[in-house]
């Protein structure tokens, strides 16, 4: 129980583990494990089969989206021809840093200015992408709180430009989750989920102290995967989310 509060799983699910342990038989922390690892495996989008393959990566402010897009801009990169694009028209210098990404990823970027409509530069990429064929679309967002209505209503806007080139809109509809954040994570998620259909998660910053346990409940109350764990700010710090794997790192 301690350990689990500890690791930032939260006190209702705490004890909706310590429940089920009750009951269970033999080792102990292997039970645990196991159980922690059921809760974490939701179905993954069974999507990304026709190109363009579209990600967008949403969350709140330092959450680590611009790094998660570089990431993915990069692991795409490794299999066919990928279209970067910044939809974040907030940030003073969001357009350099993507920049800077994209040369190290090796892929073609999209840029915006502060102050354009990010939906309009969405627009925009998505044309390029399906005339030039690209293979894969990588959309970063600004940084945003979720109780902010005017924001959220921003980041609908940017889907529905999305949904007129993919009638089921973004194939990985990403948020992004700081392991460091614990319980007020939870209420985010829930936010952005219900406003774009976000339908997988990765959690970033997991190579901090951070045990990132409240992801347990994001997942199994939202029903959604976390798809892949940020471990770092190069790259390539990028590693696919195994629940078995976490349920041991959280447990030691
Ligand atoms: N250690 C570590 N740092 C990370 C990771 N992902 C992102 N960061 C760092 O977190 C900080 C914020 O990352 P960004 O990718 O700029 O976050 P963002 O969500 O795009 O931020 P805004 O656009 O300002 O909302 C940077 O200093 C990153 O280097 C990770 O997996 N591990
Ligand atoms: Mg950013």
């Amino acid at each position: 129980m301690e350990i689990l509060i500890q690791a930032d799983v939260g006190v209702k699910y705490a004890e909706v583990i310590r429940a089920k342990l009750e009951r269970a038989e033999g080792d102990r922390i292997m039970a645990l494990r196991e159980e922690i690892a059921s809760l974490l495996s939701q179905p993954r989008p069974s999507r990304g089969v026709e190109a363009p393959v579209i990600t967008m990566v949403s969350g709140v402010n330092g959450s680590g989206k611009t790094t998660t897009a570089a990431k993915l801009a990069n692991l795409h990169r490794k299999a066919g021809t990928v279209l970067l694009v910044s939809g974040d028209t907030y940030r003073d210098a969001a357009h350099e840093q993507l920049n800077i990404w994209a040369q190290r990823a090796g892929v073609e970027i999209v840029a915006s200015q502060r102050g354009q409509d990010a939906a309009a530069v969405v627009h925009d990429a998505m044309s390029k992408a399906f005339a030039k064929k690209n293979s894969h679309v990588v959309i970063d967002t600004a940084g945003r709180l979720h109780t902010r209505a005017d924001l959220m209503e921003e980041l609908k806007k940017i889907v529905r430009v999305i949904i007129k080139f993919r009638p089921d809109g973004p194939d990985y509809n990403i948020l992004t989750i700081d392991a460091n954040l614990g319980q007020n994570s939870i209420q985010q998620a829930k936010i952005f989920t219900e406003a774009i259909a976000v339908n997988g998660l990765v959690l970033t910053k997991f190579d901090g102290t951070a045990k990132g346990g409240a992801i347990i409940p994001i997942c199994n109350e939202l029903r959604l995967p976390v798809l892949y764990l940020g471990v770092g700010e190069g790259i390539e710090d990028i590693v696919e989310f195994d629940p078995e794997d976490f349920a041991r790192s959280v447990t030691t």
